[in-house]
């Protein structure tokens, strides 16, 4: 015809309809649905359903933290003791089912920037204080996977569109402590970074080897081999730094030298937080903030350590300019609690020169566009990106996806163990294959 085959553009779209523009279809949302499920630490969390009116499906669930920073979004909870111990999450489902979900149906032209600003807009408090978090970004997540769907697109590639062309580091948690764990350990995390792998998947087996190698060594020091939270071993030790050091032998009799594997710890500190500067509870060790930052700097001289997240509170402002001085241009200082994935504070932290890297946890924010907008205001302070899982998760892999489409350095998903954790691990393998992007592999550089 005479258009060339284009259909014209409809101007007033209806409900239900799918519209096209210049021959692109324009999605409307046709349903939102919602329910309780579990999660990895067999407690209840929210997953959500989008489904356009062309028929493309989105699904996401909301994973949940332990060590929970003060500032992240609110997770709403039924907290009525008869079910669940509390932890139900019927109320955030309610939610979605009768306030986001009637006016989501009545949109059309469906952007995962105006779902997204709707979604803040019905919740309309500082903090998702009333539709809670885990709600929020269950659907927010659903509605841009069934978005990518209706483009055909993998959603890594819908979100980041042709700049997405890195493959992350990922950082193995094969050791776990803190509140991820019911050992002697205080720090929470100590993961290994195959920072000399050529490919994703050769880090990936690096990651792997090193921690069957580590089972083997703690198994036959008469230690526990059971795994704590994120899916690493979780025996007790002599000292947290007997954590570093036998995971450097596993490195080592795995075949790997530290200039091909760093470790990275995160000590949650903000678990810590004591009055006057530092406990650490199952050791019961004291520091003051001034101590504690020496302890890292210590730490650090004696071992191949390339990144320390939350290495003091979540309030310590001042202290973590001081780190970020001493520290900072030798590791990643990365900021968890600190951040927690809000502008706000993200840009505080820059003014203040403090941390040097973001740990990206879109439930600590709530939606997919308010991360998106934390991680490219760090990117453009000159902070690294690691993209984060929660110690509470589900089968769910939208962080894998999100870490490439922002060209994240580096993922954190946990041990090379757990389906929980693993499942993250499984979908980059699964996008460096089927896109040729095995190499396209950051060095965390
Ligand atoms: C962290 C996370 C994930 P949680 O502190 O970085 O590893 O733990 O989800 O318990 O906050
Ligand atoms: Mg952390």
């Amino acid at each position: 015809n005479s258009n060339g085959g284009i259909r014209p553009v409809q101007v007033w779209p209806r409900r239900g309809c799918v519209v096209e523009t210049k021959g692109v279809p324009v999605a409307s949302i046709e349903a939102v649905a919602s329910r309780e499920i579990l999660d990895s630490r067999g407690t209840p969390t929210v997953g959500a359903t989008v489904i356009l009116s062309d028929g493309s499906v989105g699904t996401a669930n909301a994973p949940s933290g332990a060590s929970t920073g003060k500032f992240e979004a609110h997770e709403k909870r039924d907290n009525d003791r008869k079910r669940y111990l509390g932890r139900g999450v019927k109320k955030a489902v309610e939610g979605i089912e009768e306030t986001v979900a009637p006016v989501l149906e009545n949109m059309q032209r469906v952007t995962v920037q105006n779902i997204d600003r709707m979604l803040i807009e019905l919740d309309n408090t500082k903090n998702k204080e009333k539709l809670g978090a885990n709600a929020t970004l269950a659907v927010s997540l659903a509605a841009a996977k069934a978005l990518a769907a209706h483009y055909k697109q993998p959603f890594f590639r819908y979100l980041g569109g042709t700049n997405a062309q890195k493959l992350p580091v990922p950082m193995m948690n094969i050791l776990n402590g803190g509140a991820h764990a019911a050992n002697n350990v205080d720090i929470q995390e100590f993961m290994i970074v195959p920072v000399g792998a050529k490919s994703f998947s050769e880090a990936v087996r690096m990651g792997s080897e090193i921690y069957h190698t580590l089972g083997g060594i703690l198994k036959q020091r008469g230690l526990a081999v059971s795994v704590g939270d994120e899916g690493g071993f979780a025996p007790n030790l002599a000292s947290d730094e007997e954590a570093i050091e036998v995971i450097l032998e596993a490195v080592s009799s795995a075949g790997y030298t530290t200039d091909e594997v760093k470790i990275a710890l995160d000590a949650a500190a903000s678990e810590w937080a004591a009055n006057d500067g530092y406990l650490l509870p199952k050791r019961g060790t004291k520091y003051t903030s001034a101590q504690l930052i020496a302890y890292w700097e210590k730490l650090c001289e004696k071992y191949p350590i390339c990144s320390i997240e939350d290495p003091l509170g979540e309030e310590g402002w001042p202290a973590w300019t001081t780190i970020t001085e001493k520290l900072g241009k030798k590791i990643m200082l990365v900021g968890d609690d600190l951040f927690v994935t809000n502008s706000t504070r993200i840009r505080e932290g820059i003014g203040r020169k403090a941390a040097n890297a973001l740990l990206v946890k879109p439930n600590q924010i709530g939606t997919l566009t308010e991360t998106l907008a934390a991680v490219e205001l760090a990117k453009e302070n000159g902070m690294k990106i690691v993209m984060s899982h929660r110690s509470g998760e589900t089968e769910d892999t939208s962080i894998a996806d999100i870490a490439v489409a922002v060209n994240a350095g580096f993922i954190k998903s946990g041990a090379p163990c757990r389906s929980d954790r693993t499942a993250k691990y499984n979908r980059l393998l699964r996008i460096a294959k089927e896109n040729e992007m095995d190499e396209m592999y950051g060095t965390g550089k």
